[in-house]
């Protein structure tokens, strides 16, 4: 399902006013610094390298936007219909070693693509399995709902916890947001890519 036909690397910004206007429904990932929203984004794209993984945390420090070209889930081969999407993977939050001026510069940045761009269908926010929703996680999800963006919640590095006490984690994450849907995910082994492909078709009105 979900077959990625293309995918390919379009611009990156750090000033709203730097990104080309949009084209297609776009999709952003947001998340703590490292929590792992280029790994996810690279998983779901099925290409090792469209995104750079960054082995020191806070790589990603503008807004990158990748444009997907998806072969859509159909009824048969025969009738199967392509669809166009774009990607943003956004400058993780809340790391310490940042300096306080760089800090507080993410901010705005996120805040004005989040609350400007006007192509934006879902944000997925990535949180860790093993410590869950965090402050400025919490504070995120909560302005998303104040200016009514959807938000679409991961909790990856699934592979990281004993498949016997998955379950509960994502349950416990759950019940830390009120009982909000979560996602579970591992780019590193691939498990849950295709059901939270499904909501991200669905959000960008591509899928059923
Ligand atoms: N085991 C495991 N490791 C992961 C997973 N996802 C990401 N990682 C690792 O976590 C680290 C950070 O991953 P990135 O994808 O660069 O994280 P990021 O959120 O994009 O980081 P910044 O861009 O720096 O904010 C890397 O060492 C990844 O290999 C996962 O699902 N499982
Ligand atoms: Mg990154």
């Amino acid at each position: 399902m979900a077959a990625v036909l293309d995918a390919r690397f379009l611009a990156s910004a750090t000033e709203l006013s730097q990104l080309p206007p949009p084209a297609f429904a776009e999709i952003a990932f947001a998340g703590r610094s490292n929590v792992g929203k280029s790994s996810l984004i690279n998983a779901l794209a099925q290409r090792k390298k469209l995104v750079r993984i960054s082995g020191r945390p806070g790589c990603t420090r503008g807004i990158n936007l990748f444009r997907l070209r998806v072969r859509l889930p159909g009824e048969g081969d025969a009738d199967a219909a392509e669809g166009e999407l774009d990607f943003v993977d956004l400058p993780g939050y809340g790391y310490a070693q940042r300096s306080k001026a760089e800090r507080r510069s993410w901010g705005p940045l996120i805040e004005s693509f989040l609350s400007q761009r006007p192509g934006l269908r879902a944000v997925v926010l990535i949180v860790d399995v093993r410590r869950g929703p965090e402050d400025d996680d919490a504070q995120l999800l909560e302005y998303l709902q104040s200016i009514d963006r959807r938000a679409i919640v991961v909790a990856t590095k699934l592979d990281k916890v004993p498949r016997s006490k998955q379950k509960l984690a994502l349950k416990a994450i759950s019940d830390a947001l009120g009982g909000m849907r979560v996602h579970g995910f591992s780019a590193t082994k691939g498990d849950g890519r295709d059901k939270l492909w499904r909501s991200l078709l669905r959000a960008a009105h591509l899928g059923t």
